[in-house]
């Protein structure tokens, strides 16, 4: 079974993540993790902690001569703020009375449900470990998943799709255009003009302190028909992205190819007729389902859209009530992103990676790449001759 977890705070000495499960004799270098770590910092309305970070993945077990022995895999990230915070985030010093405590929970943060569920009354040990810094240790997990996908012509990308309420055009592109052009923008936007308009709206938000929401994509392609099961519920690949997905920080919906609007148009608008050819198969000429039916990977590329709410932390702060006096006051304000929707395509991409990871494996079992490789071979050649 493939699983990771993460620890660290956001400005904590460093992050970690621990990989279990991942076979042996897949290539790994930090070099392929740290190229994925650079994209997640890319991103107009970031705010100043990106300039201090330059994020970069070591890694601690698991790999010798650059080749994964199918042993935990963990890696270390610092977190090159941690001077600044040295004294602020101590593990080992008693708390002072100089130490002053955050107590005006911020609306739409985890800042007053964790303090009430953890029993602090310093919001700073809630939001340390509830900060979108968590994603950092994610998308170097996925960087690793990703390699593993690689590895069977799996690719997975990712463009924005709306910031603010502007959306992006981009129906007329298609699929490798789309994610080829958002790599070349700082918004993940297919769209030069709409991207200065959306950079205008960053701007006017930063001045008014206010915060801007989104919606991405991200993209699978190359993989196999049969990932997932409707055998139970919790096999399905639909549920199982989408809780992946939802799981991203301030992430509020997530939808599979066409999504809400398939409720909104008849079955003969939606489903996607099924065609044969001796050279490809079975394939469609229309990809609404996003790429799953039933549960199960339908071998067009899998589309999920997710919707991303603005920033909590807002430098205009709204009305809050102060955890200790119970009186009114203004929400903390902390350094803080203004907008980071292509910030967060790019960890929906690693979350993405990981589950698509973890169900392969479950798939196509095995030790080592030699044997999952195998099995692959076996079941793919099944599938064409069908
Ligand atoms: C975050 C607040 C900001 C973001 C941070 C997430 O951090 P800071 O308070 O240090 O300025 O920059 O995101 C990251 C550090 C990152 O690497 O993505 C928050 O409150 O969630």
């Amino acid at each position: 079974m493939l699983r990771f977890i993460t620890a660290g705070e956001s400005h904590g000495p460093a992050l970690t993540a621990v990989i279990d499960g991942m076979p042996s004799g897949l290539t790994l270098t930090a070099e392929a993790i740290n190229h994925d770590l650079a994209r997640r910092q890319i991103g107009y309305g970031r705010g100043k902690r990106m300039d201090i970070e330059k994020d970069q993945a070591e890694i601690l077990s698991g790999v010798r001569f650059a080749k994964t022995l199918g042993t935990p895999i963990s890696l270390l990230i610092h977190n090159l703020d941690w001077p600044n915070w040295r004294q602020k985030m101590s593990a080992v010093r008693t708390r002072k009375y100089s130490d002053i405590p955050i107590t005006e929970p911020r609306p739409g943060h985890a800042d007053l449900p964790g303090a009430l569920k953890y029993d602090q009354k310093d919001i700073r040990t809630i939001l340390e470990r509830a900060s979108a810094r968590e994603t950092t240790t994610r998308v170097a997990v996925g960087a690793v998943c990703r390699l593993f996908l690689s590895a069977f012509g799996v690719q997975i990308n990712s463009y924005v799709t709306e910031i603010g309420g502007i959306s992006i055009p981009c129906s007329s592109l298609d699929l490798k255009t789309r994610c080829i052009r958002a790599e070349k923008s700082d918004l993940r936007c297919v769209c030069p003009e709409t991207e200065i308009k959306i950079k205008k709206r960053i701007d006017a938000c930063r001045r008014k302190g206010d915060s801007l929401g989104g919606v991405f994509e991200v993209v699978a392609t190359g993989l196999p028909v049969g990932l997932g099961s409707y055998s139970q519920w919790d096999t399905r690949l639909d549920g199982r992205l989408a809780k992946a997905v939802m799981s991203i920080q301030a992430i509020k919906g997530v939808e599979i190819g066409l999504g809400f609007e398939s409720a909104r148009i008849s079955g003969s608008c939606v489903h996607d007729e099924i065609f044969h050819a001796a050279n490809r198969g079975f394939f469609r000429k229309t990809n609404n389902a996003g790429g799953i039916e039933g549960g199960i990977s339908n071998g067009e590329p899998l589309i999920i859209r997710a919707a991303m709410k603005p920033i909590a932390t807002l430098y205009s702060p709204l009305h809050s009530v102060d955890i200790i006096t119970k009186k009114p006051v203004k929400a903390a304000v902390e350094r803080s992103d203004i907008c980071r929707v292509p910030s967060a395509a790019v960890i929906g991409e690693a979350m993405v990676a990981m589950e698509l990871a973890a169900i392969m494996l479950e798939k196509f079992g095995g030790d080592s790449m030699r044997e999952i490789k195998k099995n692959y071979s076996a079941y793919t050649s099944h599938i064409v001759k069908f």
